[in-house]
Order: C-alpha cells, then sequence, then structure tokens
C-alpha cells in the first residue's frame, strides 16, 4: 500500500536550508517514516539563490514565500531564514494550517517567540524549534542516564560554544552582526544551543547574572546582497556599518527547583575554535564531558569505579544500541554535524499527526528566548535577573 505522503515547502536557500534539505533527502532515505515528505517547494530571497533547488532536491521554487504558505497542497513548512523573518511567516503558516519546522532562536525577541507559540497553539498543528544538538545519539545517551540516576544529584552544569570565523575585523557585516536581523549576537545564535541543552539535560534555567562583549564594533559592508549572507572574501564596499550584537557573553545561572550552579560561555572570538559546542556535568554519582567536534563520543566518569581503576573513560556512543544510530551505517561509522538535522526531521515525521512532540516545540523556543532576554537584562544591569 502506498504510504501516506505529505509536501514540504522549505523558506530559505543559505546554510539552513542546505542543511535542512539534506536532512529532508535523508530522512526518507535512511529512515522508515510512517509518513513521507515529498520535497515540493524551495523558497528563497534573490533568483540566482535558487539554482541550487533541483540539486537540493526541490521539485519547485519560489520568491513569495506567502504564496507558498497558503497552498492547500502544502502541508509542513519548514522555516530557514534569517531570524527576524521567523515571526511572520510562522504566524501566517500556523494560520493557514501548516505543521512547522523553525531554526533556532524562534525570533530575535520574546515577544515575537510569544507571538509565534500562540499561533501555533491557535493553530493546532505540531510544531518544532530546530534545536539540533539534542538529537546526538552521545547527547540523547547523557539524557537517558541522568534520567536514570547514573549521574544522580547534578551539581555543575558548564557549557561552551565557542566559534572563531568573525576574529577578523575585516569580515563584511552580515545578517547575524546586526540586531534587526538577528536579534542578538553570539548569545542568540550559539548561547542559544547551550541554553536549550541545559533545559533537555539539567532542568529550567530561573535566574542569571551576566556580562557581555562586542570586540569589534565596526565592519566593512559587502557589496552585492543586502549584507544577508556576506563571508569570508565576499567582496567589500569602501563603508563600514556598525555591529550592535555581542561578541561574546559569558552568564551564570541557577536552575529553578534545584541547587545546581550553571556557567555558560557563547563566543565568536576564541580562535582555533571552530564550532566547539559542549558541556559538562558534574553530579554525585558520576560526570560526563561531550561537545561536538568530536560528538560520536563521550566521557563517563563513574565515582563507583575502584580506587584502582577511576577515571574518565571514552564512551562511543555510535554503537547500534545508541538512538537513530542503526539506521545509518554498521557500528563504529560514526556520523555528523549534518546528520543531528535529519534526527530532528526524523523525529518530527514520526510524530505529524500524533499527540506526542519529543523533541524541541516552540515552548522550548519560548523558554529559551526567556532566558536571551533574561540574560541581556542582567548584562545591562549588571544584576542578578529573573528570568520571566
Ligand atoms: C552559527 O555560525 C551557526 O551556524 C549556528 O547558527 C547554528 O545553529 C549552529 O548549528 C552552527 O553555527
Amino acid at each position: 500500500m502506498a504510504k501516506k505522503t505529505v509536501n514540504v515547502a522549505l523558506i530559505g536557500a543559505q546554510f539552513m536550508g542546505k542543511a535542512h534539505s539534506n536532512a529532508w533527502r535523508q530522512a526518507k532515505m535512511f529512515f522508515d517514516l510512517p509518513v513521507e515528505p515529498t520535497m515540493k517547494v524551495l523558497c528563497g530571497k534573490f533568483p540566482e539563490e535558487l539554482a541550487v533547488a533541483k540539486k537540493w532536491g526541490w521539485e519547485e521554487t519560489s520568491l513569495d514565500w506567502k504564496a507558498v504558505v497558503h497552498r492547500p497542497d502544502i502541508d509542513v513548512i519548514d522555516i530557514c531564514t534569517p531570524n527576524f523573518l521567523h515571526p511572520a511567516i510562522a504566524i501566517e503558516a500556523a494560520k493557514a494550517g501548516k505543521n512547522i519546522v523553525c531554526e533556532k532562536p524562534l525570533a530575535s525577541t520574546l515577544k515575537d517567540a510569544e507571538a509565534m507559540l500562540a499561533a501555533v497553539k491557535k493553530g493546532g498543528k505540531k510544531n518544532m524549534c530546530g534545536f539540533s544538538y539534542r538529537f546526538a545519539p552521545a547527547v540523547q545517551t547523557i539524557k537517558k542516564m541522568i534520567g536514570d540516576g547514573v549521574l544522580g544529584r547534578i551539581f555543575h552544569f558548564r557549557a561552551h560554544y565557542q566559534q572563531d570565523w568573525i576574529v577578523d575585523p575585516e569580515f563584511p557585516l552580515n545578517w547575524r552582526l546586526q540586531k534587526k536581523i538577528a536579534g542578538a549576537g553570539s548569545l542568540g545564535d550559539i548561547g542559544a544551543h547551550s541554553i536549550d541543552l541545559c533545559h533537555f539535560l539539567v532542568g529550567q534555567i530561573d535566574e542569571v547574572c551576566a556580562s557581555m562583549r562586542t570586540f569589534v564594533k565596526k565592519r566593512p559592508i559587502a557589496e552585492g546582497q543586502a549584507t544577508i549572507a556576506a563571508t569570508k572574501g565576499h567582496k567589500k564596499s569602501k563603508k563600514m556599518g556598525v555591529v550592535d550584537v555581542d561578541d561574546a557573553a559569558i552568564f551564570l545561572a541557577h536552575i529553578k527547583g534545584a541547587d545546581t550552579l550553571c556557567t555558560f560561555e557563547a563566543t565568536r572570538f576564541a580562535p582555533g575554535r571552530r564550532n566547539y559546542n559542549g558541556f559538562e556535568i558534574y553530579g554525585s554519582k558520576g560526570s560526563v564531558i561531550w561537545n561536538q567536534e568530536d560528538m560520536n563520543w563521550f566521557q563517563y566518569y563513574n565515582c563507583a569505579d575502584a580506587d584502582t581503576a577511576q577515571g574518565f573513560r571514552r564512551v562511543h556512543a555510535c554503537d547500534g544500541g545508541h538512538p537513530f544510530v542503526g539506521s545509518w551505517w554498521p557500528t563504529g561509522h560514526i556520523l555528523g554535524y549534518e546528520h543531528l538535522f535529519t534526527h530532528e526531521i526524523v523525529t518530527f515525521m514520526s510524530n505529524l499527526g500524533k499527540k506526542a512532540a519529543p523533541y524541541p516545540t516552540f515552548e522550548d523556543g519560548v523558554a529559551c528566548q526567556k532566558v536571551l532576554e533574561a540574560v541581556e537584562k542582567a548584562d545591562r544591569t549588571r544584576k542578578w535577573e529573573k528570568v520571566k
């Protein structure tokens, strides 16, 4: 019997558009989905962006996301645009009765994020916020260990997310460096992942104190495209533009209902760290350490090991028994960054039309946005601030 299929439209044809397109293709190739996605339309902002549509697996292209959102034949809208556009698209898609996947952070402001959540609640369809690192087999395994009490009472959660792609002051002013487009800098772009991992693994952040920096305050404006996707080597104009977001943010956090102490570092100014997203969790019965640059392994320290055999052991999280791994390759043939997006899409598709939502939803997106807002306030007031 032919499988039920749903038609997907993806909006945004840059980095995340590519990562999600790959995920939609791999999901049906490697996983047995109850409902299969048809990659119907790729929407972009510039015609030249859409030249990749066929290569990425899309049947059609469009420059008019609003028209696509209202097409009766489209069931799922996947939002991969710069953050400032997330609310308009998601709210329109919710009104049009669509299921929605939206990249993180949910929006540029808490107000917009809450409007998106209200819209999807009213629309009544499925919604997911793309916190992709939850879908690393190692992270899922650590989540189960914590839930089973293997680490005991959690004393510390330490998160770091360090990159170095804009240490060069000549790197052009692209959308991630402009508040009106991105909402925040490293805090909202990469710090959001660490906040969500804390919510996923340890508990809800309810109070923060913070300090943020913008190390390079002006950058060359790129020629051509409205600086949206300008990257290294992009032709630069003589004009300079103001960087009005943070280059780095550090903050401390308390957890609701627990005395766990948390520290966070999000920076794009850590030379040598390309995408060094990781955490350390220390508990009364043991500790774990994971980082995305070595994502198929995690380190585990078990307090119960014999005195003569104590130490961090390197656990391979890419064997048949780990979540998602069995659908890819034989044990040990490791996974990468792109597989996390496939796991995200597989989990979303496996629950389409069901009540369950075993993945980060817009509720989680709003919970993250509340922490982002509290961190920015704490940086201004230089005091501990409560998370709304
Ligand atoms: C920032 O450079 C970025 O692209 C984030 O926006 C993504 O969420 C992260 O997965 C990789 O780094």
